[in-house]
C-alpha cells in the first residue's frame, strides 16, 4: 500500500467536518459476502442479476429468485464486519457530522460500530408482500421452502425487502443521502463498481458541490476516474491504515 496516498486520504479526513461514506459490496467482500460483478466472486458471473433482482425474474421464477435470496441471508448472517466497516465506524465518530450510506443489504456497518446507516437498496432479513407490500415475518420452514410463501391479506407472493432494478427508491432514505452528498466536505466511495443509478449519482453531486472525492478499491471503475485519491488497496487494510494514520 502507498504509505503517501494513505496519509494524504487521513489529512484529508481529519481536516473535515461534514463527511459522507457510501459503500458496496465490496466493503463486505472481506467479511465473505460475495460482490455482484467481480470475476472471481460476482454473483453476476454466476447468476443472470437482472434476472434474479427484478420484478420480471421475480414473476417468471418466484422460486428461483426466493432461494437466491434464502440462501444469501444465510451467508450474511454467518458473516462478521470486517476491519474496513469497525475503521469507517471510527472514522465516523471522530467526524462532527459524518453519513454512512450504503449500497448493501447486509447489517456489517450496524455491527461494526456505525450507528445510523442508511439503506439505499434495502435490507436483507427482511420480507414484504410483492402485491400490498405489507411486512412479513418468515419462519426458518418458510425460509428454506423452495417458493415463497402467500401474503395472508392479498395472497400475493412475499419477496425480500430489497430494491430490484427498475423499482423506485425509498424516497426517505434517497433523499436524505442527496442532500448530505449535496453539503459534504468530502466523500469516501469504498467498494462500489459505480455503475448502478441513483447511487453512482452521489458522487457526482458530491463532487460537483465542491467535495473531495476518496475512492477506496483495488480496481480501476467508474468512481476512481472521477475521484480526486484513488487508493487501490482492499478496504479492509486500506481503512484501519487511514485510521492509524489519522492525528
Ligand atoms: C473491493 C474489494 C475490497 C472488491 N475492498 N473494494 C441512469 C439513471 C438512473 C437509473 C438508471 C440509469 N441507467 C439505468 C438505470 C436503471 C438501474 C441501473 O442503474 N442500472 C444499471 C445496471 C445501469 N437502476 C435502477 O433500476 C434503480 N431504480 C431506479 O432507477 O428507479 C427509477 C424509478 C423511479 C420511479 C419509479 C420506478 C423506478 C434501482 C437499482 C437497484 C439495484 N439493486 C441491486 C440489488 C439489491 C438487492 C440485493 O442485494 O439483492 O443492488 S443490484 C446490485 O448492484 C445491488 C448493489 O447494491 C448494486 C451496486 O453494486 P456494487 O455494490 O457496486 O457491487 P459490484 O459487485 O458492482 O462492485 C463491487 C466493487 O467492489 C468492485 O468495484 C470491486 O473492485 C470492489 N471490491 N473487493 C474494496 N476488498
Ligand atoms: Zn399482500
Amino acid at each position: 500500500m502507498n504509505q503517501e496516498l494513505i496519509k494524504y486520504a487521513a489529512k484529508i479526513l481529519e481536516r473535515a467536518d461534514r463527511v459522507v461514506c457510501l459503500t458496496g459490496a465490496g466493503v463486505s467482500a472481506e467479511s465473505g459476502i460475495s460482490t455482484f460483478r467481480d470475476p472471481e466472486t460476482g454473483l453476476w458471473t454466476k447468476f443472470n442479476l437482472e434476472e434474479l433482482a427484478s420484478q420480471e425474474g421475480f414473476r417468471s421464477d418466484p422460486g428461483k429468485v426466493w432461494r437466491w435470496y434464502a440462501a444469501r441471508v444465510g451467508d450474511m448472517g454467518k458473516a462478521q464486519p470486517n476491519p474496513g466497516h469497525v475503521a469507517i465506524a471510527e472514522i465516523a465518530q471522530r467526524t462532527e457530522d459524518f453519513t454512512m450510506v450504503t449500497q448493501n443489504v447486509d447489517n456489517l456497518h450496524e455491527r461494526g460500530g456505525c450507528e445510523s446507516v442508511i439503506h439505499l437498496h434495502g435490507t436483507i432479513g427482511k420480507f414484504r408482500c410483492n402485491e400490498c407490500t405489507r411486512d412479513y415475518d418468515v419462519s426458518d420452514d418458510e425460509l428454506t421452502a423452495d417458493q415463497p410463501p402467500h401474503c395472508p391479506h392479498c395472497n400475493g407472493l412475499v419477496r425480500a425487502d430489497v430494491v430490484w432494478f427498475g423499482e423506485a427508491m425509498p424516497r426517505l432514505q434517497m433523499d436524505r443521502a442527496w442532500k448530505a452528498s449535496e453539503n459534504c466536505q468530502v466523500m469516501l466511495v469504498v467498494g462500489t463498481s459505480g455503475i448502478v443509478y441513483p447511487a453512482a449519482y452521489l458522487p457526482l453531486l458530491a463532487s460537483e458541490n465542491g467535495a473531495t472525492i476518496i475512492d477506496i478499491n483495488p480496481d480501476y471503475g467508474e468512481i476512481s476516474r472521477m475521484a480526486d485519491v484513488h487508493i487501490p488497496a482492499p478496504s479492509g487494510e486500506a481503512l484501519p491504515a487511514i485510521v492509524a494514520a489519522m492525528g
